[in-house]
């Protein structure tokens, strides 16, 4: 039989389309009732929200280019595959953190999913100055869960390796990381943008640090070359979404085999250009409470996530590496405690560095934050951006010589004086 051609969904089509899914009759009820909004707002894909009689799903397809470009830049269908495994890896190492699927189809590269409400995505919820009680909490276990649960602390070798081998076909997804937070900030790439002419002179001096420029390249080789894990590959906080008592992690299309520290480092460093960008958003009132509760939410997740991970260390660390016969059952519980403090030590370093890069190509490269583009004056924007660049331009190059989150933040307070609050 010959395989069924891809179509790309409208609002029109998708009820016809979709009405024999059994799945979705149980969810919405008949499909004469379904009403579909299309809701996509991200850079690559088509979101349907879909609400019939009986409920409400997601419907979320990939289209064969970049949406963000245009048809210019043409993207492999296959990222829905990908995502669909790695939502499914993600539920069983943290149950309950991601969307719950329907429906999976390869061909059509859609997935159906939960329609998550009343959560809106983090990154909304920050620029509006919403504290999130249960975020830190929440983000600290699910990283130390998926990223310990997804690697060789954990895992036999035969499942680690098929793994491995399934998420090495990501590779048009793992190219635009490649590109886009490693190399082209870093030159006067074709893709680039910068709030200009604010920023020109920071700009050219970052694209004329030798160290900066070698730093990035060392967080290039490890994204490339360290299969640590299956990161999520994408953890910003448009990846996030929110109540105040849940925390949903959504979109992982970027999945793929990579060190830990890229999605830590990821997610820290989106909150930090929140801190940065808060300034910008204060026509309602002063958001130094809001800059504070950002700070500690890094500080109490950091402190989750070491937790968590330390006790998985201690109790889960059943795969190939750093085995019980070479340290507990020889009494030698200490060596397996020196393991880990060293495996900790390098992630955290890793972390900075990532951190770094993150933030100068959501100010420098093609793919921007809202955070600071919803800042209409264009001189308090770039105040807010210099204060990230900064402080990325501080964590990558000196990645190795700070030692604590509360180190990192006592830094980003003392940008914000000097760069941002003038
Ligand atoms: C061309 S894709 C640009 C960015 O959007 C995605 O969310 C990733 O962050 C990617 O780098
Ligand atoms: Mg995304």
């Amino acid at each position: 039989m010959d395989k069924p051609v891809f179509e790309p969904l409208t609002v029109e089509s998708l009820p016809g389309r979709l009405a024999d899914i059994a799945a979705l009759d149980g969810n919405l009820g008949p499909a004469d009732t379904w009403k579909v909004r299309e809701v996509g707002d991200g850079n690559l894909n088509l979101v349907f929200i879909v609400e019939g009689d009986r409920g409400a799903v997601v419907v979320k397809q990939a289209l064969p280019y970049v949406r963000l470009v245009g048809d210019s830049w043409p993207l492999p269908l296959k990222r829905s595959f990908f995502e669909y495994h790695a939502l499914t890896r993600q539920n069983a190492r943290d149950p309950g953190m991601v969307p719950a699927i329907h429906h999976f189809d390869e061909a059509q590269a859609l997935i159906i999913m939960d329609y998550l409400s009343p959560h809106v995505i983090l990154r909304r919820a920050l620029i509006e100055g919403r504290q999130l009680p249960e975020l830190a909490r929440h983000m600290g276990l699910f990283m130390a869960r998926t990223l310990f649960r997804g690697s060789d602390l954990a895992m036999d070798t035969a499942k680690r390796k098929a793994d491995l081998a399934l998420f090495a076909g990501n590779v048009e997804l793992c190219d635009i990381t490649e590109s886009l937070v490693f190399t082209d900030p870093y030159f006067d790439a074709p893709r680039n943008r910068h709030t200009s002419p604010e920023l020109d002179r920071i700009v050219a001096r970052l694209r004329a640090d030798r160290d900066l420029k070698v730093a990035a390249q060392h967080m290039k080789h490890l994204f490339c070359a360290n299969a640590q894990t299956m990161v999520h590959g994408d953890l910003h906080s448009g990846s996030i979404m929110v109540t105040d008592t849940e925390t949903k992690v959504i979109d992982p299309e970027f999945a793929f085999y990579g060190p830990m520290a890229l999605d830590t480092g990821m997610y820290f460093s989106n909150l930090w250009m929140s801190y940065f960008s808060q300034r910008g958003h204060e026509a309602d009132g002063s958001r130094e409470a809001m800059r504070q509760w950002l700070l500690a939410t890094i500080v109490e997740a950091w402190a989750v996530f070491r937790e968590e991970f330390s006790r998985l260390w201690r109790e889960e660390r059943n795969g190939i590496l750093y085995r019980r016969e070479l340290f507990e059952d020889q009494g030698d519980w200490l060596g397996a405690e020196q393991a880990l403090d060293h495996f900790l030590a390098g992630l955290w370093a890793d972390t900075l560095g990532f951190a770094g890069v993150e933030m100068h190509r959501r100010i420098l490269g093609l793919a921007h934050n809202a955070d600071f583009e919803s800042i209409e004056d264009t001189g308090l924007r770039a105040r807010c951006e210099t204060g990230a660049l900064e402080l990325g331009r501080h964590l990558a190059v000196n990645r190795r010589r700070i030692h604590s989150i509360e180190e990192v933040n006592a830094l980003a307070e003392r940008i914000y004086a000097a760069v941002v609050a003038r």
